[in-house]
């Protein structure tokens, strides 16, 4: 009985999925093997108290819970109220996730030093160009001197963004101008990321601060030392180590994968140790090893943001995103599975049993029951990096199945690896690099505006549809749309990542301007991280002119319609703090406090310019994008949109 009304449920939350997603579940049930959603069901009825961020277990006189509607306690125990706990949640969760990002910034930081040090490092400088940039802004000698001395001067000032104890962050003085000063005058100008993240706990201890609105405003403090610091940190440094993505050409799905080679999955985030894989994997000593076990060869998919950044700078193809992890080891093809950080699920190691697939974990930051661990180190990263390949091709024959071994043959072409620069040059055309095209596209009516449409894929609602509906909406009122982490993979499987999307569902402005330059109408920026990439771009359209002068007065807008990480907790705060309206799916959990949801929903406005809005129908959510894109339009004076019709697309 249980199990049939769980798949009965499951069905229901996976009807818009692509296709090797529907066919991988099916036959998880069919084969009785328990994954994500089957979790998910049977943890409801989920805890009203937690969703409402009612719940609060910061000491040990608690745990304490709020009963907003009837006659139970209004004050937890030492007297906090709604609005101190509900505050102090999800500043916890901005903590969490700004932790997360900046700790990834800083191991790059960390490889970028090794790298300056050894010449016999597995890393090298690829973009030296990116790292004088990085020099001038820290104010590091470049003139006459060794690039490896440049870039070990360049790392040390970076890491001072973590630990400073004097002064302010250097990195977020990037932004506009007037943001920064805005930033001074309310006392969130990050200082150091350490710090601020260390704050923020601090201040949600218990018997600390109690004023929601003092704890958001360092809640904003903290994020915006994740966007405008560590995550930023860890995308100028990617590009330095591994080279700035240039849009190409590759492919996603499950059907990436080949039942005659042998498959390894990169699953995670940091690009340190799956750039090596990559390189290692191609080598002609890993072919000859494969054919020997009887494969034809060796074969990487990536998961996750691991699979954005090989995607970004190699092509290397995308298994899938967040949800997909344990539905690749449910082919049976995978002979090993390595893990970094982040959204890595340990029930993997439950799907894993039930197949031949060895599930190898690398940081000494996310060891995980049932995983063989194998640790990483950047100094020794080609001879770990083999030893990893080396152990997937031995596991070759071992296939418990083999003639059960299921690929769907689903996968989808797409464009990837934009990056703030090369929105400059597509745009501005070929031979002036600059975004005046952009600005006058919006400026004339070609363009309404821009979207950010970011962030993860999640259980608790209808798989991926959110992220579709609401993109397909955004480009169809040609609105211009970037994408990162799982959205941009979601975005992959459905084809909007090819320039002909344009032609089937871009309205007519939008449509010319794709047309013109031979984009898709959706441009994949990376990574989580590299959100940061998505604050470049709108500081540049800022400093190119004509649409205000700061982020605040664009007509742009964010959205994450399925998030489920601490991390989108993070990327939206700073979002907001950074003066963008930022729409997503199922609120945050905080509804049970009516200040803080009228703070964060409306009064935070008139602090920083953005605020948040929460809306699970992906057709409103567009809709309420679109309308506070035409508010900024019309504030700025600029003209109509030409084409006032509904456009019929190309069929
Ligand atoms: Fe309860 Fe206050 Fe302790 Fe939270 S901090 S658990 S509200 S007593
Ligand atoms: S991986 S944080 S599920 S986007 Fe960056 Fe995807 Fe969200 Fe993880």
């Amino acid at each position: 009985m249980e199990m049939k009304l769980s798949v009965a449920n499951i069905k229901s939350k996976i009807s818009y999925a692509d296709k090797a997603s529907q066919e991988m579940i099916d036959k998880a049930i069919k084969e009785n093997i328990e994954i994500v959603w089957n979790r998910y069901e049977k943890m409801q009825p989920q805890c009203e108290f937690g969703s409402l961020g009612l719940c609060c277990k910061n000491c040990n006189m608690g745990p304490c819970r709020i009963d907003p509607f009837g006659n139970g306690p209004k004050q937890g125990i030492c007297g906090a109220t709604v609005d101190t706990i509900a505050a102090r949640n999800i500043a916890r969760m901005v903590a969490g996730g700004a932790a997360a990002h900046s700790d990834h910034g800083r191991d790059i930081v960390e490889t970028l030093l090794m790298a300056s040090q050894d010449e016999k490092s597995a890393y090298g400088i690829k973009n030296e160009e990116k790292l004088k940039v990085m020099a001038s802004l820290y104010d590091v000698e470049t003139e006459e001197r060794d690039i490896r001395e440049v870039a070990g001067d360049v790392a040390k000032k970076m890491f001072e963004e973590f630990g400073r104890q004097e002064g302010e962050m250097v990195m977020p003085i990037t932004a506009p101008p007037k943001r920064v000063k805005l930033w001074k005058e309310l006392e969130i100008m990050p200082r150091a990321i350490d710090r601020e993240v260390v704050e923020l706990m601090h201040r949600t201890h218990i018997g600390v601060d109690a004023d929601y609105k003092n704890i958001m405003k360092q809640s904003m403090r903290a994020a915006l030392s994740d966007g405008w610091g560590g995550s930023m940190i860890a995308t100028e440094l990617s590009d330095v180590l591994f080279g700035l993505p240039d849009p190409l050409r590759s492919t996603v799905n499950l059907g990436v994968f080949d039942k005659d080679y042998v498959n390894i999955v990169v699953h995670g985030h940091e690009p340190t140790l799956s750039e090596i894989i990559a390189l290692v994997a191609m080598d002609e000593k890993m072919t000859k090893k494969a054919q020997e076990k009887g494969a034809k060869g060796v074969n990487i998919g990536g998961i996750c943001c691991t699979a954005n950044e090989i995607l970004m700078r190699h092509g290397i193809p995308v298994a899938g995103n967040f949800l997909q992890q344990e539905l690749a080891i449910l082919t049976g093809a995978i002979e090993l599975m390595v893990v970094d950080v982040q959204c890595l699920m340990p029930g993997l190691k439950n799907v894993a049993g039930y197949y031949h697939t060895n599930l190898v974990t690398t940081s000494p930051k996310a060891k995980m029951p049932g995983f063989q661990h194998i640790e990483f180190h950047e100094n020794r990263a080609l001879e770990i990096a083999t030893q990893i390949v080396e152990q997937a091709i031995e596991n070759f024959p071992n296939r418990k199945n083999p003639e059960g071994v299921y690929i769907p043959s689903v996968t989808e072409r797409l464009i990837a690896g934009f990056s703030s620069e090369s929105v400059y040059k597509f745009l501005g055309g070929k031979y002036r690099a600059t975004y005046r095209p952009l600005n006058d596209a919006i400026i004339q009516g070609r363009i309404r505006g821009a979207a950010g449409v970011v962030g993860c894929v999640n259980p608790n609602v209808e798989y991926e549809k959110l992220h579709i509906e609401m993109i397909k909406e955004l480009i169809k009122n040609d609105v211009l749309v970037v994408s990162t982490g799982c959205s941009a993979i979601t975005c992959a499987k459905y084809g909007l990542l090819q320039p002909e999307a344009a032609f089937k569902y871009a309205g007519q402005g939008l449509q010319e301007v794709c047309r013109a330059v031979g984009i898709p109408p959706v441009l994949h920026l990376g990574s989580c991280v590299d959100n940061s990439r998505i604050l470049k771009v709108l500081t540049n359209v800022v400093a190119e002119g004509g649409l205000g002068d700061d982020i605040s007065d664009l007509p742009v807008a964010g959205a994450a319609p399925e998030w489920m990480s601490e991390k989108a907790v993070s990327i939206g705060m700073y979002f907001v703090a950074s003066g963008v309206y930022t729409v997503i799916g199922k609120p945050l959990p905080m509804m049970g406090s009516v200040n803080l949801y009228k703070y964060l929903t409306d009064e935070i406005e008139n602090d920083v310019g953005g605020k948040w809005a929460f809306e699970e129908d992906p057709i409103e959510a567009a809709h309420m994008m679109i309308r506070h894109i035409d508010k900024k339009r019309k504030a700025l004076k600029l003209k109509p949109m030409i084409y006032e019709q509904p456009f019929k697309p190309e069929e």
